[in-house]
């Protein structure tokens, strides 16, 4: 690269021992082998385009405070094209594997989609051109069918046919777009396809419509050769007041009802979990247990925030459970990676924010990744669980799972039972001290 564009030199390793912190990483080494895998390999960074390159950083009551290099290029399809050679130094120098995208984070739109989709391909050509000389690849591509106020009421999910014709034209160029680009996944985040009110709603013939789509997303990726795994991301509310994907259950129950499991998984989000009312980790479990892990988005919310803030990861705590599930999974899924779906808060505005943003970001999953693999190096919560449900490998237990006790058997088993002896039958599962262990294993695995 000729000129240097951002103020900012290459992100480099360097260990934990001192406790300057700067432009560095203290936990992420990408090349080291952590659990039998390269960091870099189970972590797959992405840097995601909206966030990082298009975001102003505004909030419901201000506009945005973001300053930016290319703010200078006024020309959109100047802007545009500049913006790709700022984002490919900029993963460069922080040497993330990935990119994501929406079609709309890339070139504006023109009066008609013939306009928008000749904009778009002119600078996915340079996106294209810059993924050859520097191996970058995309970790997923999704279609933004949210913002435009034709999508007020929905995209696949509008009450009106022109829209839902639109949403699926949008889309068809998207996946074509993903296969130049060679997108390992291919996400669709249900941007409006929720309600308002259900007073004025046909919620069934919504969410037939939405499938629908689904369907022909997946038959026109086959009809082309672009061979992504398809996610769906879960998300309760926000822009509607009810969204379909609510969490990673509801989802699930979706998939199944219209036949969209075998095709799709999921691609699960810190602060959406949250919103849903559950942590990270639990949809992360519910989604592996169900063999749906596709990819991550990752961010936190904030307790004391009730909206998406998209706030970059530094809660070791919660990066540490969900790397755990990761691990657990034997990875994040098929094709899955990390995506920092985050962007700086409103107050940290300099171009160079969007580089400890990340930083933070990187370096509180890797050493998530390092503090579980010790976990499960050392079978601490294996033991654990195994214990708690040690009564079902033999007698009563052995019984059950086998079948053969029915409700007769157990009758006759529990009937003259005294509360004592069930009292002596349970037994205190001691919390405190598994919390104390992981805050153990946090601290002494990160402090060598
Ligand atoms: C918004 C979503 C969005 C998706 C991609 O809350 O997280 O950014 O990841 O459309
Ligand atoms: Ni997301
Ligand atoms: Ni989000």
């Amino acid at each position: 690269m000729a000129e240097q564009l951002w103020d900012m030199d290459k992100i480099n390793y360097v260990g934990n021992s001192s406790l300057t912190s700067g432009a560095e990483f203290h936990y992420y080494n990408p090349d080291e082998v952590v659990a039998g895998k390269k960091m870099r390999d189970w972590l797959r960074f992405s840097v995601a385009y909206w966030h990082t390159f298009d975001q102003r950083l505004v909030d419901p009551f201000g506009d945005g405070t973001a300053i930016r290099p290319y703010d200078k290029y006024t020309d959109p399809m100047d802007n545009a094209l500049a913006k790709v050679d700022y984002a490919f130094e900029f993963y460069d120098k922080l040497g993330n594997d990935f990119l994501c995208f929406h079609d709309r984070d890339l070139a504006p739109e023109g009066d008609t989609l013939r306009e928008t989709n000749a904009n778009l391909d002119k600078v996915v050509d340079r996106i294209v051109d810059y993924q050859k000389t520097t191996g970058m690849k995309v970790l997923w591509n999704t279609s933004n069918m949210f913002t435009n106020p034709r999508f007020v009421a929905g995209a696949g999910t509008s009450p009106y046919a022109d829209i839902f014709a639109y949403s699926a034209a949008q889309l068809k160029h998207s996946l074509e777009v993903g296969k130049r680009v060679g997108s390992e996944n291919y996400v669709f985040w249900g941007g409006r396809e929720g309600y308002e009110s259900l007073w004025n709603t046909d919620m069934k013939l919504e969410q037939e419509h939405a499938a629908k789509l689904f369907h022909m997303a997946k038959d026109y990726a086959n009809e082309i050769g672009f061979d992504a795994q398809m996610l769906l991301e879960p998300k309760p509310k926000e822009p509607t007041t009810h969204q379909y994907d609510f969490d990673a259950a509801t989802t699930i129950a979706f998939m199944k009802e219209y036949d969209l499991d075998k095709d799709f998984k999921l691609n699960l989000e810190g602060n959406h979990a949250n919103l849903a009312g559950h942590t990270y980790q639990h949809e992360i479990r519910v989604a592996r247990e169900a063999g749906l892990l596709g990819s991550l988005d990752a961010n936190q919310g904030d307790k004391l925030i009730g909206w998406d803030i998209d706030e970059y990861p530094s809660n070791l705590y919660e990066t540490t459970a969900a790397m755990y599930e990761v691990l657990e999974n034997g990875g994040i899924g098929p094709r899955g990676g990390l995506n920092f779906d985050s962007k700086p808060r409103r107050s940290s505005f300099e171009p160079n924010d969007l580089f400890y943003g990340h930083i933070v970001g990187m370096d509180s999953f890797a050493a998530g990744l390092r503090v579980a693999a010790k976990m499960e190096e050392d079978g601490v919560l294996k033991n654990i669980v195994a214990d708690r449900y040690s009564s079902y490998k033999s007698g009563i237990g052995a019984d059950i799972e086998s079948g053969k006790a029915g409700f007769k058997e157990l009758e006759a088993y529990s009937l003259d039972k005294t509360q004592a002896e069930l009292r002596a039958a349970t037994s205190s599962d001691h919390l405190e001290q598994i919390k104390d262990t992981i805050n153990h294993y946090i601290v002494n695995t990160l402090g060598k």
